[in-house]
């Protein structure tokens, strides 16, 4: 399963274009633009194993980092900053991870 079966490539490249800046990397907008907001929760529970890259049931710091480049092998790493910012975002349970749930509730708020 690849993200571009739930995700049109289009879209994926305005999300990444939108952002290409360093520090320009904004969560909202992000999933809105890819279209990943308005998709099933079952698409979005497919999306975040897509993000679990070691498979752990949860999105870890290390990984957060190279979220915009599962989404397209060319974009850049998150900075530092949008690692922590994005993490924090979706980490209600502050348990410096976030779980599929976190996940769910961060894409469609
Ligand atoms: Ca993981
Ligand atoms: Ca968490």
């Amino acid at each position: 399963m690849s993200l571009t079966s739930i995700l049109s490539a289009d879209a994926i490249d305005s999300a990444i274009k939108d952002c290409q800046a360093p520090e320009s990397f904004n969560h909202k907008k992000f999933f809105q633009l890819c279209g990943l907001s308005k998709k099933t929760p079952q698409e979005i529970r497919t999306v975040f194993g897509i993000l679990d890259n070691d498979g752990s049931g949860f999105i870890e710091e290390e990984e957060l980092k190279f979220f915009l480049q599962r989404f397209s092998a060319g974009a850049r790493v998150l900075t530092e900053r949008e690692t922590k910012t994005l993490l924090s975002a979706a980490d209600d349970d502050g348990d410096g991870m976030i779980g599929a749930e976190e996940f769910q509730s961060m894409v469609v708020s």
